[in-house]
């Protein structure tokens, strides 16, 4: 996994890596041997592109630190025959601190999550982020035959659409998928170039958000910000420009066999030696939560709660550990370094509190884990903790429920995620920020009759399995395909 042997695109590798699958490269001599993908997009991304055979376009800073978890990182090679074209575009170090570091996550990230007061406006990020974008749409028009598929990725190519509209064939389509939340106009309002972002979007035939909230928000910007576009609410349509935007929420999910599958495989001496390794006592009960290091995923909440319940209930201590895997995330940003110091202090003066000579109550972890450490995980762990401010879906809670084989674990699950629509009514619903629900709920999960916790399980289980990823890749490329034909009939008519 060492992205700095990968490069630009022009020295890339000639021929398949030696593991038969992978990107070909469009031109060049080395090969990118990154693996191990993960992140929510990345995670969810990789297994589709195994099974097509197009171009994938992605950023590529060889010399940058390798962080799996970010979803810029996403290049992957898979391990089938499949291959496709990869065509990696380098940004200079300006280029990421404003484009990646600048506007995506400085001003739509907290955007986006409803978190206007933490939005970093400095100069030059928002040209930066025009540019980056402009390349990118540069890089698909080089590719785009006619009647290309292009299918944009998030937040960071907001602008990009229009731009890639204007230079395909027009019975191209461009469709998009929008990861993260879509804020409310109260909350959009304060978006830099919102006008901007908004027409730059409209460029897409279809635009998918994971659920009807995000999509009926999009609709209400767009009524309110740009005068010139006609929404029709019932049918999710935007007429902008002589063109027309299809709106759809498509919750997106994992690839829930092969979690399934890892975990079905997790055998006792790779749990013990992961238990070893961090101090986990083998005989308690373990609760678990795992995200990257954001604000937005409420891990702070998550402790206050944890040591509610420690205070009110002193027959769990030493019976009960709580494992938080957190993975450090877009640490160049401040809010992000203060938010990191804030959770590992956290965790110090709770265990200090509670700790025994051979018993602490939180196992914290910066360490990125491999897969098959994670599905061991997940499948071991007896309570699982989600507990976002906001999430546009979440992947964790799903893959945790693919990853309980044995049926006997239980989901809390925060009320503010993509994830609680589908999964909600089965796992234990929490508010975040109310700590005193939050401990009875996981007081709930401990001590819930083991017939209860099948029958949700198995509930969770079903929905994860019947709407994974291939189902959602279905259901992308059936709108795509919609739209498509809509597309080409309006050329030839
Ligand atoms: C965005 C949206 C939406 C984490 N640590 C390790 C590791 N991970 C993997 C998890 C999971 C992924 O990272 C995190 O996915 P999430 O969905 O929870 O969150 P975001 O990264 O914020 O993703 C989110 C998603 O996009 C998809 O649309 O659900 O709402 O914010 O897959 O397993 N994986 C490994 N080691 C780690 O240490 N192997």
């Amino acid at each position: 996994d060492d992205a700095s042997e990968s490069d630009d695109d022009s020295a890339n590798a000639d021929g398949p890596p030696p593991n038969g699958g992978g990107p070909r490269s469009t031109a060049g001599t080395r090969a990118i041997t990154v693996d191990e993908p993960t992140g929510g997009l990345t995670a969810g991304l990789d297994p589709v592109v195994q099974r097509t055979d197009g171009t994938w376009i992605a950023w590529g800073d060889g010399d940058a630190d390798f962080d799996v978890t970010d979803e810029r990182s996403c290049v992957a090679v898979p391990p089938g025959e499949e291959a496709y074209t990869l065509r990696r575009l380098e940004l200079s170090e300006e280029a990421v601190d404003s484009y990646y570091y600048g506007f995506s996550n400085r001003v739509l990230w907290p955007l986006c999550h409803g978190f206007p007061d933490l939005i970093e406006d400095r100069s030059n990020d928002f040209e930066w982020y025009r540019t980056v974008n402009e390349r990118f749409a540069d890089a698909v028009a080089d590719h785009a035959s006619t009647d290309a598929v292009i299918w944009i990725q998030d937040y960071h190519l907001a602008l990009a659409p229009r731009m890639v509209r204007e230079s395909v064939p027009a019975s191209a389509t461009v469709a998009h998928f929008w990861h993260i939340p879509w804020p409310m106009p109260s909350t959009f309002r304060h978006c830099p170039a919102g006008g901007q972002l908004l027409e730059g979007l409209l460029g897409n035939d279809l635009l998918g958000v994971h659920v009807d909230r995000y999509a009926d928000r999009f609709l209400e910007c767009v009524d309110r910000f740009l005068p010139n576009a006609t929404v029709d609410r019932s049918r999710r349509t935007v007429r902008y420009d002589g063109d027309t935007t299809r709106v759809v929420a498509t919750p997106m999910g994992v690839d829930a066999e092969s979690y399934d599958r890892e975990a079905r495989s997790s055998g006792p001496d790779r749990l013990s030696d992961l238990f070893e390794e961090y101090g986990i006592p083998t005989g308690t009960t373990i609760g678990l939560g795992l995200d990257r290091l954001d604000y937005t995923k409420g891990i702070p909440e998550r402790l206050t709660a944890l040591e509610r319940f420690f205070e009110r209930n002193p027959g769990w201590r030493g019976e009960f550990t709580f494992v938080q895997k957190a993975t450090p995330s877009r640490t160049e940003i401040e809010t992000y370094e203060r938010h990191g110091e804030l959770v590992r202090s956290e965790v110090q003066r709770i265990n200090r509190r509670f700790e025994t000579a051979d018993w602490r109550p939180i196992v914290y972890t910066e360490d990125v884990l491999p897969q098959e450490a994670i599905c061991s995980l997940y499948r071991r762990a007896n309570v699982m903790v989600v507990s976002p401010l906001v999430d546009g879906m979440n992947l964790v809670a799903q893959e945790y429920i693919a990853a309980s084989v044995d049926g006997d674990g239980t989901l809390v699950l925060s009320d503010r995620t993509g994830a609680h629509e589908r999964l909600g009514s089965h796992a234990l619903t929490i508010d975040p920020t109310d700590t005193d629900r939050f401990a009875a709920q996981l007081e709930r999960a401990l001590s819930m009759s083991p017939h209860e916790r099948r029958w949700r399980m198995n509930t969770l289980r079903q929905r994860v399995f019947d709407g994974d990823i291939r189902s959602w890749m279905d259901t992308q490329f059936d709108w795509i395909r919609r739209v498509h034909g809509g597309r080409r009939r309006s050329e030839t008519g």
